[in-house]
């Protein structure tokens, strides 16, 4: 792989600072929680940490609204922990990235302040002012139907200059304007430039599809007739001058040599996506593409009836549709199954029926993750295993926007004890954003070994099961979903021609239990076959690889038998033999 950036090889642990580890017993995660837990993240065979916002903010979107991008939540820290941080990665071997979130601000920002603060103000154009709309009535309406991301109408009356502004997420959290090149400018200085000269590695760029509207901002189409407000991805994605603000930030971030990973929600065609990611664009390095994690989410995913469930065809084609992205192209693609904004993947992929099913199916999923082409995304507490909280938890313990305002909403149209609430605690109990965000579980100690143990409550209740799934009761089991990652890890690096830049092929017939791949570089093929369903599966290899001399690489049951266990993965290679 000797040319290639290293960027391409690399694996990287996603860390949600809140939630990882608290070193001084204030039941919140911090940067010297992190710093002393390098040793162990160096121990996964990592090479790469992205951290979740960690500066200055009123945390209504966990950090996501941030006040100021020169420096740190208070209880996180300090910037000066910031540069041990990026010190004590860097001794390490390890590289940082850091969020880059420059869609919107806080409203709490000294940029929004300005700008509200009256229509000739210097700053006014710095985020979306438009005047109002009257119906025929005279009542005062929205300058368009656009749904907020978060539920509500995307835009909110500014009572002191009597304009409303943009927020496609919270109302805390206005849209910036890009448009305006003084803007742009401000931004490269002192959200991206600050942190590269201190010597961050790179970006992982939140929203990087909206920072260009359609400039009508016409009305979204009608899709929930019921409903004032509508859908409108379509209108606040993918506009048209994105791909010239992207190249304009790239020639800031290549002065540092800087990695790129952008979150592309709502963009499904190959050809949309490769105007980001071709080498010869010039825009970025790589981006996450939302057909995986989307399965199962319905649409917009507002007042269900019932849970949209996914089936395996459709995973297929999700897992197809990034692995396809690098065919004969220049572009680069991402795997991933989990984030801060995701439930857990045993949960949604997977079984955490009961502790033998679990534990097979997550490191199924770790098989599935370990062997597709692409630079590689753990996140905290996927290599222990960890799952979604249980039905039994009540609403008061979940804590992100997203999941109260959709409690609140379905709450006020169907009322307390509706049969559209309860469905839609199911809903939040496979989907929430909260899952990923309960605390990491360390150790089998007073909160998980999360906070320390004469401390507040955690910020987020630790999830009951710590006892059975922790870090420390993994590590010193060679059986365990943790074990099972690091061989992974492993097996990826000495296997980086097939796993990390081999060609992905789907082969066999149709088939709504099992996946079947192989990956494949000159003179030798991985062969998949990973059993999505509780239930024995059985097995003939196709015929297309039938002839060839197999040796098992890797298997996540004890001396396997001729058909597929539940969830049973099997890893085998046609050239070099097994690993150990
Ligand atoms: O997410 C943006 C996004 O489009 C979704 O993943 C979104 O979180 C989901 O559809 C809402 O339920 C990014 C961040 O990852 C997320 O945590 C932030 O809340 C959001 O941007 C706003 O900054
Ligand atoms: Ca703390």
């Amino acid at each position: 792989i000797v040319g290639e950036k290293w960027w391409k090889n690399s694996i990287i642990y996603q860390i949600y600072p809140a939630s990882f580890k608290d070193s001084n017993g204030d039941g919140i995660g911090d940067i010297q929680g992190i710093i002393s837990s390098l040793d162990y993240i160096t121990s996964l065979g990592v090479d790469v940490i992205w951290l979740c916002p960690m500066y200055d903010s009123p945390q209504i979107d966990m950090g996501y609204d941030i006040s100021d991008y020169q420096s740190v939540y208070g209880p996180y820290g300090t910037v000066q922990d910031m540069e041990t941080l990026i010190d004590a990665c860097h001794r390490r071997g390890l590289r940082i990235i850091l969020d880059l979130v420059v869609n919107h601000t806080s409203d709490q920002h000294r940029w929004f302040k300005e700008s509200r603060s009256s229509k000739t103000d210097p700053k006014r154009n710095w985020y979306i002012w438009k005047p109002a709309k009257y119906d025929a009535n005279g009542n005062r309406q929205p300058p368009n139907n656009w749904r907020s991301v978060f539920g509500g109408s995307a835009w909110e009356w500014d009572e002191k200059t009597q304009e409303y502004y943009l927020h496609l997420f919270c109302v805390e959290q206005p849209d910036v304007n890009w448009e305006n090149v003084e803007t742009r400018q401000a931004i490269y200085e002192e959200a991206m430039e600050f942190w590269l000269q201190k010597g961050v590695d790179g970006f992982r760029v939140d929203t990087v599809n909206m920072y260009s509207k359609s400039p009508e901002y016409a009305n979204a189409p009608i899709l929930d007739p019921k409903s004032d407000t509508q859908p409108a991805f379509d209108l606040f994605c993918n506009g048209p001058r994105i791909h010239e603000y992207m190249r304009e930030m790239n020639e800031v971030l290549s002065k540092y040599d800087a990695m790129t990973v952008g979150e592309l929600p709502n963009t499904h065609t190959i050809e949309g996506v490769l105007r980001y990611v071709s080498a010869a664009e010039k825009q970025l390095s790589m981006v996450f593409q939302f057909d995986l994690v989307d399965l199962g989410m319905g649409k917009d995913y507002k007042f269900l009836t019932t849970l949209p469930g996914w089936n395996l065809q459709e995973l297929k084609n999700a897992i197809k549709s990034t692995q396809d992205l690098i065919k004969g192209t220049d572009a680069w693609t991402t795997v991933f199954m989990e984030n801060h904004d995701q439930g857990r993947s045993v949960s949604r992929f997977g079984s955490d029926k009961t502790p033998e099913l679990r534990v097979r199916s997550a490191k199924m999923l770790a098989m599935m993750q370990g062997t597709l082409s692409g630079t590689q995304f753990i996140y905290q507490g996927q290599e222990i295993g960890m799952v979604n909280a249980p039905r039994e938890w009540t609403i008061d313990e979940y804590k992100d926007i997203d999941s109260t305002n959709y409690y609140r909403m379905t709450s006020k149209a169907f009322g307390e004890g509706s049969a559209e609430l309860s469905t839609a605690m199911d809903s939040l109990q496979h989907l929430a954003r909260d899952h990923a965000r309960l605390p990491m579980q360390w150790s089998a100690e007073a909160n998980a070994g999360f906070s320390p143990a004469l401390s507040e409550k955690p910020w987020m209740r630790p999830h009951d099961n710590y006892p059975e799934i922790n870090v420390q009761l993994q590590e010193n089991d060679p059986s365990s979903v943790l074990s099972f990652w690091k061989q992974m890890n492993e097996l990826r690096k000495v296997y980086a021609d097939l796993l990390v830049f081999g060609e992905f092929d789907i082969i066999g017939e149709p088939n709504q239990s099992v996946f079947t791949y192989t990956k494949t570089s000159r003179n030798q093929t991985v062969l998949v076959v990973l059993n999505f369903s509780d239930t024995t599966q059985k097995f003939e290899k196709p015929e297309s690889v039938k002839s060839e001399d197999w040796t098992l690489l890797a298997s996540n049951v004890n001396g396997h038998k001729e058909d597929l266990e539940a969830f049973e993965g099997r890893l085998e290679n046609n050239h070099y033999g097994t690993l150990r």
